[in-house]
C-alpha cells in the first residue's frame, strides 16, 4: 500500500500509463548510467525524475543533477546519469533505488519505493528540491526530457531548471556551482568565463602570456557532439586575442554528414588507432573529444612514425610531470616542506605499463590502481592533496584537496616571494590551477586547455610530449559468452576471482613472454569479456591476446565468432 497522497498517487498512476515499462527489458545503472537503445528509455526517464527530487529532498533542497546522454554511444542510444550536489556521480545506495524503480512496472511498487526512499531519508514528499538538467545533442534528448520532466513534476515543491544542450561536464559544473557559490558561478557564462581567466593568467604566470611562444595549430574533433558548439561558444566568449586558436572538425554542423560519433571522436581515435578521416592528412596537433565531451585524447601523423596517438595515460603523465616540477620550485624555496603536500596518479589496469613505470621511476610518484569507471578513480584521486587520475581512454581530471589551497594562499602571503620571481611564478602557477582543471569531473575542455598551457609553458611540441615515454605495444579484444556475469575480479580488475581457475591458466599463459601481462575482466556497457595483453613486442602482444581470448571462448562458453587475428 502506497503511503503517499493521493494527488502524488494520481501523478504516478498517469505517468505509468504515458511511460509504460517494455515488458521484455531489465535495467541496470552501468558505470554510466542507464544506458541503451533511445526507445526503450522513456520509463526509464520518467522514474529518473521522481528519484532525482527525492535524492534533493533526502539533502536538504540541495540540487542534483540529471544528464541525458549516451556519450560515445552511436546515435540510436541514449542515457541518463544522476549527478550528487557535490558534482560527483550518484551515491551507490541510490544507483539501488534507481535499478529497483526503473524495472517497476505498476503503479504500487513505484509509490512504495518513492515512499520507502523518502521515509529512509525522513523526509516528507513536499520537502523542498531543485534538481537542473541538461542533454546532449541526439534527436531523442527532446522526447526523453519531456518523460524526465512528467517524473520531476511528480512530487511537489520540486524546482526543476532546464540547463538545455551542455556537455557532461558543465552540467557537473553549473550543479556543483549552485550548491557552492565559491566554486563558481551556476550559469554557461561562469563556466566559459572561469576557464577562461584561468587558462590566461596561467599562461602570464608561466611565462607563456599570449604571442611569446607558437604553440602551432590545433585542430579540435567534436565528434559531432556537444563538445564542438560548447568548445565554439567558449571561444567566442573569450574573443580573438584568447592565447588559444583552435579549428573545430567534426562539428556536427551538417546532420546529413555530420554524424555523431560516426568516424569521429576520442572513441574512435582511441579504439581504431587511428585519426577520423577529415584529419588523415595532418601533420598538426589534434584533440578528439568524446560524444558528451567528458573524455579527451590527442594525436598527430608522424612524417615519420605515422599516426602517434597520446592517450590519457599520456595526458595523466604530463599534467603530473609539470604539477610535480613546478611544486619543487617551492619546495627548492624553503617555501612548502618536501612531503608536506602529498601527489598521486591514479590508473586502471588498461593504463601502458610504460606509463606506470614512467610516473614511478622517472617522476617518484605514487601511483595507485582501481577498478574501471571514473568514480573509482575520482574516490582515490580525492584521497590526496593532489590527484591526477585518467583512465587510458581519456576520462580524468586533477581534483586538489583543501590542504593544498590553503598551503598555496600561505605561500602566496609569503613577502619572501617577492624576491624569488620563479618561486612567485610557480606559487601563482600552482594556485590556479584548481580552476583551470574541473573539479568536478573530467572535462575535456578543461584538461585541453590544461594540457595546452603546458605545451607553451613549458615549450613543447606535441612530439615532445609524445616522447615522455614510449607505449608497451599491446591489444585490446573482446569476447562474447554466454554469461558475462559468471566474470569477477579483485585488485583492481587485474585478476580474476572467478571462473575459478582460469586466472592461473592466464597466469601461465603470460609467464613465458617477454614484458607480458594480462588480464580479463566483464565490461560494465557491453554484453562482453574484454581481454587486455602487452608485451615487448606487438606480435607477443597479438598473440597473448588471441590465447587469453580462446582460453575465454573455450571455458566460458563463448557465442559467435572468436577473434582469430587483428
Ligand atoms: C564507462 C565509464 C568509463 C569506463 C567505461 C568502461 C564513466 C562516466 N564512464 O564509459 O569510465 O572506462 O565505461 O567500459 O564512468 P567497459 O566496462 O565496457 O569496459
Ligand atoms: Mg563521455
Amino acid at each position: 500500500m502506497s503511503l503517499l497522497p493521493a494527488d502524488i498517487t494520481a501523478n504516478l498512476t498517469a505517468g505509468i500509463a504515458s511511460y509504460p515499462k517494455p515488458d521484455s527489458v531489465v535495467y541496470s545503472y552501468g558505470t554510466a548510467g542507464f544506458r541503451m537503445a533511445a526507445d526503450l528509455l522513456d520509463s526509464v526517464m520518467f522514474k529518473v525524475g521522481i528519484l532525482a527530487a527525492i535524492r534533493s529532498k533526502a539533502l536538504g533542497g540541495a540540487c542534483v543533477g540529471v544528464m541525458v546522454t549516451a556519450s560515445h554511444n552511436p546515435v540510436p542510444d541514449n542515457g541518463v546519469k544522476l549527478v550528487e550536489p557535490s558534482g560527483d556521480m550518484l551515491v551507490p545506495e541510490y544507483e539501488k533505488i534507481a535499478v529497483a524503480m526503473a524495472n517497476a512496472s505498476t503503479v504500487d511498487e513505484l509509490a512504495e519505493l518513492a515512499a520507502a526512499a523518502l521515509a529512509a531519508a525522513s523526509v516528507a514528499p513536499d520537502a523542498p528540491a531543485a534538481v537542473r538538467y541538461g542533454h546532449d545533442t541526439r534527436p531523442s534528448a527532446n522526447r526523453l526530457v519531456a518523460a524526465l520532466e512528467a517524473g520531476l513534476a511528480v512530487l511537489p515543491a520540486v524546482d526543476a531548471i532546464p540547463v538545455g544542450l551542455v556537455s557532461t561536464p558543465q552540467l557537473h559544473y553549473l550543479v556543483k556551482a549552485s550548491n557552492e557559490p565559491q566554486f563558481g558561478i551556476a550559469t554557461l557564462d561562469g563556466y566559459n568565463n572561469k576557464l577562461i581567466a584561468a587558462y590566461t593568467q596561467l599562461l602570464e604566470a608561466g611565462g607563456a602570456g599570449n604571442g611569446e611562444f607558437d604553440a602551432g595549430k590545433l585542430f579540435v574533433d567534436g565528434a559531432n557532439g556537444v563538445g564542438a558548439p560548447a568548445l565554439a561558444a567558449l571561444l567566442a566568449a573569450a574573443g580573438p586575442d584568447f592565447a588559444l586558436h583552435a579549428s573545430i572538425v567534426n562539428d556536427g554542423s551538417d546532420p546529413e554528414v555530420n554524424i555523431l560519433n560516426h568516424e569521429a571522436g576520442a572513441d574512435y581515435v582511441k579504439s581504431n588507432q587511428m585519426p577520423p578521416p577529415v584529419l588523415a592528412e595532418t601533420a598538426d596537433r589534434c584533440a578528439a573529444f568524446d560524444g558528451d565531451a567528458d573524455r579527451v585524447v590527442y594525436f598527430f601523423n608522424s612524417p615519420s612514425a605515422g599516426f602517434v596517438l597520446l592517450d590519457g595515460d599520456k595526458l595523466a603523465s604530463l599534467m603530473a610531470d609539470y604539477i610535480s616540477s613546478t611544486l619543487q620550485v617551492l619546495v627548492d624555496a624553503g617555501l612548502v616542506a618536501a612531503d608536506e603536500l602529498s601527489l598521486a596518479v591514479i590508473q586502471t589496469a588498461y593504463a601502458n605499463g610504460a606509463s606506470t613505470t614512467y610516473l614511478r621511476n622517472e617522476l617518484g610518484a605514487t601511483v595507485e590502481f582501481t577498478k574501471t569507471g571514473v568514480k573509482h578513480l575520482h574516490h582515490a584521486a580525492l584521497a590526496y592533496d593532489i590527484g591526477v587520475y585518467f583512465e587510458a581512454n581519456g576520462h580524468g581530471t586533477v581534483v586538489f584537496s583543501p590542504k593544498y589551497v590553503e598551503t598555496l594562499a600561505r605561500v602566496a602571503a609569503n613577502p619572501d616571494l617577492a624576491t624569488a620571481p620563479p618561486a612567485a611564478a610557480a606559487a601563482t602557477q600552482l594556485g590556479l590551477l584548481p580552476a583551470v582543471v574541473n573539479q568536478a569531473v573530467g572535462d575535456a575542455i578543461s584538461d585541453m586547455l590544461f594540457i595546452e598551457a603546458i605545451l607553451r609553458i613549458r615549450r613543447l611540441s606535441v612530439a615532445d610530449w609524445a616522447a615522455l615515454y614510449t607505449e608497451h605495444p599491446n591489444r585490446l579484444t573482446k569476447v562474447a559468452v554466454a554469461d558475462r556475469t559468471v566474470f569477477t575480479t579483485t585488485n583492481a580488475d587485474q585478476q580474476l576471482v572467478e571462473p575459478t581457475g582460469m586466472q592461473d591458466a592466464i597466469d601461465a599463459l603470460v609467464a613465458p613472454v617477454d614484458a607480458g601481462r594480462a588480464f580479463v575482466r566483464p565490461s560494465g556497457t557491453e554484453d562482453v569479456v574484454r581481454v587486455y595483453a602487452e608485451a615487448s613486442s606487438q606480435d607477443a602482444a597479438d598473440a597473448l591476446a588471441l590465447a587469453v581470448a580462446k582460453l575465454v571462448y573455450d571455458t566460458a562458453d563463448g557465442v559467435g565468432e572468436l577473434v582469430t587475428s587483428f
